[in-house]
């Protein structure tokens, strides 16, 4: 389980020496993968999520994130996967907006250096925002000395990215619905120990998506006929997912998952103008998982804000599952991955 701390006492020993005698601290997160979908906003200014929502932690893709504070800094600078982002970016504002919250919290001005890196496609529908914003605020929370609690290091992180809330867990996790102004935090509903599910994630297609999340989800609240059932179901969807997750019920949390991703794609193409996040091979991949599931393989599907399908396989299914993929048309690699572990600061060398 989840320390529910992240150990500022131990930042000076992860902080890293660079050559240049440099102190950063270095925090690692997982990317998270909904099985309860988070889709639409109660306060989109405050960024709390209108459904709750419930997911797993992927433990091989990682978001490494390191930081400074530095006095010398006029400005934040930020690098991501090598390239440095305008400070007038989207990107670049979102985080320095959740630096401004750890900033006040710690009391200091300060400016920072962040170096960021996936070892994972970035903006394609793998939840790239939810490890980069859990690793920046263990990463800055740690830097700057703070005695954060996990949940209020998920509370940070949902207001720059909801999902991210999600990956300060491990295992599995819980987000819940909020109202305007309700400044809601994730919370753990369930160890990786508890169920060792494996994923295997079809890579549909390499680059990054065409309509991000956040307008995504604004467009449908404003146009899809469908949002507002949408919304009236998703307690009840996220009551059945837990009770399955703590029941280690397969069956059940296949049925309410594929149902719950199956809904939100129906909301997505509704709204105008329609969010097709599909492709060709995202099709074929479904139907080779329908028939695998006809075999009698314990598997299913989920998709978000992407092409990729992801296949979340009961333990020891993932190889049989990873193998059948690959060999769908249009599938140019799979990953497979057991659940992961909580965002965490990182004593590794920055290589
Ligand atoms: C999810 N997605 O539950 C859903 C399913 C995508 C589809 O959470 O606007 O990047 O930053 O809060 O967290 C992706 O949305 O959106 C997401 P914002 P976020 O995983």
């Amino acid at each position: 389980m989840n320390d529910h701390r992240h150990a500022p006492e131990g930042a000076s020993r992860q902080a890293n020496e660079t050559a240049a005698g440099a102190r950063f601290t270095t925090a690692v997160a997982h990317p998270n993968i909904a099985l309860i979908k988070y889709w639409g906003k109660a306060d989109p200014a405050l960024n709390v999520p209108a459904v709750p929502s419930m997911s797993i932690t992927l433990d091989a893709l990682t978001t490494a994130t390191r930081i400074r504070f530095d006095a010398s800094l006029a400005a934040d600078t930020i690098s991501m996967n090598g390239s440095e982002l305008a400070a007038s970016s989207s990107q670049a504002r979102r985080i320095t907006t959740c630096l401004n919250t750890l900033r006040a919290l710690a009391g200091t001005e300060l400016k920072a250096r962040v170096e960021t890196r996936n070892d994972f496609p970035t903006g394609a529908g793998l939840a790239s925002s939810a490890s980069g914003f859990a690793a920046l605020v263990v990463a800055a929370a740690g830097a700057l000395r703070l005695e954060l609690p996990a949940t209020d290091a998920s509370r940070i992180a949902r207001a720059a990215s909801a999902s991210a809330a999600r990956s300060l867990f491990g295992g599995f996790a819980e987000l819940p619905a909020g109202a305007v102004g309700e400044d809601v935090a994730a919370m753990a509903l369930a160890p990786a120990g508890h169920w060792p599910l494996e994923v295997v994630v079809a890579i549909c297609a390499e680059g990054p998506k065409a309509v991000g999340s956040t307008r995504g989800m604004l467009d449908s609240a404003a146009s899809s006929p469908f949002y507002r059932t949408w919304v009236d179901a998703a307690a009840a969807d996220a009551a059945a997912g837990r009770h399955a997750v703590l029941q280690r019920d397969f069956a059940a949390l296949a049925s309410v998952s594929e149902a719950s991703c199956l809904k939100m794609h129906a909301v997505m193409q509704t709204t105008r103008p329609p969010l097709l996040y599909w492709n060709a091979a995202t099709m074929a991949t479904l139907e080779r998982l329908r028939s695998l599931q006809q075999d009698g393989a314990e598997v299913f599907f989920t998709m978000d804000a992407g092409p990729q399908v992801k296949a979340v396989c009961a333990p020891g299914t993932g190889p049989t599952v990873a193998a059948a993929l690959a060999a769908v048309p249009g599938v140019s690699r799979v990953l497979t991955t057991a659940l992961g572990g909580p965002a965490r600061l990182d004593a590794a060398p920055w290589a």
